[in-house]
């Protein structure tokens, strides 16, 4: 039977995996995010000229950048051409990525946070680099008024991409997710991404807050410390059983296949934080506790541990 297929197709790439192939393709791409912005600080060094007739008669009657041409009289900022090696100019009212400075993102983040390490993986999955600012919830840093300029809640992580202030690792990872889409944090698959979300959710809405630092404090001052943790864990236990029985047909090495996405950064810190800190058996929930295996052996969720933080104090680092 004649499907219409080219009789020569070894030009042609047929069958599973071309979504795997693409996504290794872009990147590998080393222009993946475009072209850097030059910085403001960068283009306020390049020296100024005047553009004369004399300019204007050769080939550098035009921006470098945009491609306009100058008008006499104009003023322009000489830059060296990183190929031709010759001087090109650009205009000097034009900002052409020098009216902002390039930064590196920056993540408000405290090193024992499940809400920042979620988003300490998605940066490390995603090869994102970022400067770490630890905030300090014991003193209280996270309720100072220039914190709160940055998270009118007053809770970590928040994450600064240039211009761009977001808080809430929820609406973090989404947002990354759409500016920085390597090694994406969700599925293709539409039950599996909803699976996600519903997983994300459950732990994010129904377990975390009930180990927050501002209620632990609450109950353990109004009634004591053994009934916070009986709190915490009746929270825990209750998120874990429903989780166990959510994954039952959908995990593989990971909580929804063989691929970490985005159940997972809520799911790891989670059950780190219930182990460590409120004393829950995981053996009571084998596919939590196995895919609890595979993130400690990845290499994103080791880093992005509690220990590995630069504001984890001496006595956490193992
Ligand atoms: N829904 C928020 C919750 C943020 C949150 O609860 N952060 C905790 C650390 S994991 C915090 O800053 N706690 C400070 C406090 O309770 O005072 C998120 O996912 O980012």
């Amino acid at each position: 039977m004649d499907f219409g297929l080219p009789t020569n197709l070894g030009d042609y790439f047929i069958g599973p995996g071309l979504e795997q192939l693409i996504q290794q393709l872009a990147e590998n791409d080393p222009n993946r995010y475009g072209t850097p912005p030059t910085s403001k600080s960068a283009v306020e060094k390049l020296s100024d000229i005047k553009i004369t007739d004399e300019t204007l008669g050769s080939d550098l009657s035009q921006c470098a950048v945009c491609t306009d041409s100058f008008e006499l009289n104009g003023e322009a900022k000489q830059m060296p051409c990183a190929t031709s090696k010759k001087m090109k100019l650009q205009p000097l009212n034009k900002a052409h990525g020098g009216g902002e400075e390039s930064t590196k993102l920056k993540l408000y983040s405290n090193w024992r946070s499940s809400c920042s390490c979620r988003v300490r993986i998605a940066l490390d999955l995603k090869g994102l680099d970022y400067e770490y600012i630890g905030v300090n919830l014991l003193k209280g840093e996270h309720k100072s008024p220039e914190f709160v300029k940055l998270n009118p809640l007053g809770y970590v992580p928040v994450l600064v991409d240039g211009d761009i202030v977001v808080s809430d690792s929820f609406a973090i990872l989404l947002y990354l997710e759409e500016k920085y889409p390597q090694n994406p944090l969700l599925p293709q698959d539409l039950q599996k991404k909803a699976l996600n979300y519903q997983a994300a959710n459950l732990v994010s809405a129904n377990m975390q807050p009930h180990q927050n630092l501002a209620v632990i404090g609450y109950i353990k001052e109004k009634l004591g410390p053994d009934e916070m943790l009986a709190w915490v864990q009746h929270h825990l236990r209750n998120g874990f059983v429903a989780l166990e029985k959510l994954l039952k047909n959908n995990a593989g090495k990971y909580a929804t296949g063989d691929t970490p996405f985005l159940a997972d950064l809520f799911l790891a810190p989670q059950i780190d934080v219930a182990i460590k800190r409120f004393d829950i058996d995981m053996n009571e929930f084998p596919i939590l506790s196995r895919i609890n295996e595979s993130y400690n052996e990845h290499p994103a969720f080791q880093a992005a541990a509690p220990d590995k933080q630069p504001d984890a104090p001496s006595e956490a680092r193992e």
